[in-house]
């Protein structure tokens, strides 16, 4: 899944795309690169980020789902009216990152087809990085993940269409991260595909010591780790090299 951020302020690449011309010719690039997914957004996330008003988000996204919704696309909001307009342009998937709560944001995937990524945050982006706390980070993002995949089939959103994200980064500390990177594999018994989306993010960087533009190296790596503790759709940046390092682990595994 290849991230699209058409935003001014996205925390790694923001302002980059803004311009739809731009972030058109990004979606087809990532395409030629191997990218199955793409992932666009209008509102960025990063800690501390204020929301945006619906109308801007809109104005945002829907020119570039119209030009890329030919292939598979998802797109990454929190908003039904958001949801329902992506979709009647063509997404295949919404990916929120509030696992479909805003009210109105389960009737609006289950009058459509569509896919939907369930995603796991504690808190708000506004407030997520301030004090994140839990006993067992593993078991309480499983827990949470379970009960948003039943209130969606009580909504009519059968379970083939859902896929499942711990959120990295999304109200956790460093360690809690490790931890869900570590034990990622015990995601497997939800029975559902799991994401994965460590490109870039800090939790990088606060290992490495590397400012978010020089961190490919450790998200390929961080992509790798993910794939093989199971996550079936990798949310990235870097399409080319994320490719390169699953085709080596590919042959590996099939030779
Ligand atoms: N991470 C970000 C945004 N959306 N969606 C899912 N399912 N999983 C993630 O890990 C995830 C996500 C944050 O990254 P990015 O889009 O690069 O930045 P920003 O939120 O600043 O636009």
């Amino acid at each position: 899944m290849g991230v699209l951020n058409v935003t001014p302020d996205s925390f790694s690449d923001g302002g980059r795309y803004f311009d739809p011309v731009r972030a058109i010719a990004r979606g087809r690039a990532m395409r030629d690169e191997g990218a199955d997914l793409l992932d666009v957004g209008g509102e960025s996330t990063r800690p501390g980020a204020a929301p945006v008003d619906e109308n801007e988000e809109l104005r945002r996204v829907l020119p570039v789902v119209e030009a890329l919704a030919a292939a598979p696309l998802s797109v990454d909001t929190r908003r039904p009216r958001v949801m329902r307009e992506a979709l009647a342009a063509g997404a295949s998937m919404v990916n929120d990152i509030e696992a479909l709560r805003a009210p109105g944001a389960l009737e609006a995937l289950a009058a459509s087809d569509g896919a939907v990524c369930l995603m796991h945050m504690q808190g708000t982006p506004a407030t997520m990085q301030q004090a994140p706390a839990y006993l067992d980070v593993v078991a309480e993002v499983m827990d949470f993940l379970r009960e948003r995949v039943a209130a969606c089939e009580r909504a009519g959103i059968a379970r083939e269409r859902i896929v499942v994200d711990p959120g990295f980064g999304f109200g956790k500390t460093l360690a809690h991260n490790l931890e869900l990177v570590r034990r990622l594999g015990e995601f497997a018994t939800l029975g559902l595909p799991v994401v994965a989306g460590l490109s870039r993010k800090s939790m990088l960087g606060a290992l490495t010591g590397r400012p978010d533009g020089d961190r490919v190296a450790a998200s390929v790596a961080a992509a790798l780790l993910a794939a093989q503790r199971g996550a079936k759709i990798l949310r990235v940046h870097d399409v080319r090299e994320t490719r390169d390092a699953l085709a080596l682990w590919h042959a590996l595994a099939t030779t």
